[in-house]
């Protein structure tokens, strides 16, 4: 079982797009166990940016990713890192296809609206970075059997 944590980015936020988002990912049959508005502080978009300091866009990212409220989202399941990364499209917008989240909905890298996990270890990483044990449900639903085979 695999877990991938997703940032709705500031802009998805000011832009209004949380519900867009959140319900294609919804409606592609993942389970959301743990989901909230927070705001990223300095010291939390470093650890989880660490991969990336010291790149000429890492100054630019706290900054994005810190300016104004996020919702991040922990979803566990079956292959979920490949199947988000997937919905979500490629880092940049212009190489996103259309029907992808940033194919849709972005113009710029800086501005690509969402992340998710890349492997299952930064997905586990990262779900405990940002939930405590105590906020991740891990609960039983009853669309499973008509979702997973
Ligand atoms: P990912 O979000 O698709 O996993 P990464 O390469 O891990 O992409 O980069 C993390 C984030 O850093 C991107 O989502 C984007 O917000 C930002 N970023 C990456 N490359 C650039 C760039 O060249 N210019 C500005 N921002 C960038
Ligand atoms: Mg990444």
């Amino acid at each position: 079982m695999e877990q991938s944590l997703i940032i709705l980015k500031p802009d998805a936020v000011q832009r209004g797009l949380i519900g867009a988002i959140l319900s294609r990912l919804e409606m592609r049959g993942l389970k959301f166990c743990g989901l909230k508005m927070i705001q990223i502080d300095e010291s939390l978009a470093r650890r989880h940016y660490a991969a990336h300091e010291g790149k000429p866009f890492f100054p630019g990212l706290l900054q994005y990713i810190t300016a104004s409220p996020v919702v991040v989202v922990a979803v566990q399941g079956k292959d979920v890192i490949q199947t988000i990364r997937h919905t979500v499209g490629a880092t940049k917008p212009i190489d996103a296809a259309p029907g992808t989240i940033r194919g849709d909905f972005g113009l710029e890298v800086g501005r690509n609206l969402i992340h998710a996990s890349d492997s299952p270890e930064s997905g586990q990483h990262e779900v405990s970075l940002f939930f405590q044990p105590h906020e991740l449900l891990l609960w039983e639903r009853s669309a499973d059997p008509w979702i997973y085979e």
